[in-house]
């Protein structure tokens, strides 16, 4: 509904190039306009999180990956603690590895660090955000919501655009064979 609701902003701007540069110019856009783009960087503290995006399931897939860049723009270290979403009875934070030629993912008890000025990036193949026990599949083009939890920069929720199920990501990525 969100994206519906940017795509006619946007063909509304797009129709008027006088409100197209008046919005440019505007010191204090529209915030109805800047919550609908999915796209836009979401902040809560000094933690700003970009490129949020999930993939698509197959049919009676498990579990589904959920990715997104963390930036720390503050002087503390910060953490992201644990995850939580409405789509899934459960959320993990995941990290992949390599244990006899097989990748294997296994839950970080103790979060993902960003240190002060740092940028942690959560992407296929790497740390990720595994959504378990899902409510439906994720399907491309829709939305998940989930709600992020920092030790220092408290919680924050967005949405993670659903992108196409990816070849390098098998429904089952617990037992990925290499
Ligand atoms: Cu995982």
């Amino acid at each position: 509904m969100k994206k519906m609701l940017f795509l006619a902003a946007a063909l509304l701007l797009a129709a008027n190039g006088t409100a197209l540069a008046q919005a440019n110019a505007d010191p204090t856009p529209d915030m109805s306009a800047m919550e609908a783009d999915p796209l836009a960087p979401v902040t809560v503290g000094d933690i700003e999180i970009t490129d949020a995006f999930a993939r698509a399931t197959l049919p009676n897939a498990p579990v589904a990956g959920g990715y997104l860049t963390i930036t720390n723009r503050g002087t503390d270290d910060d953490r992201l603690v644990s995850a939580t979403s409405p789509a899934a009875g459960k959320v993990e934070l995941h990290e992949m590895s390599m244990q006899n030629d097989v990748m294997t993912m296994a839950p970080l008890p103790d979060g993902i660090a960003i240190a002060a000025g740092e940028t942690v990036s959560l992407s296929p193949g790497g740390v990720h955000i595994m959504f378990m026990q899902l409510a439906k599949p994720f399907v491309e083009g829709e939305s998940v919501p989930v709600t992020l939890k920092f030790e220092k920069a408290g919680e924050v929720t967005l949405d993670l655009s659903i992108s196409g199920v990816g070849a390098d990501s098998p429904p089952d990525m617990h037992d990925m064979k290499m």
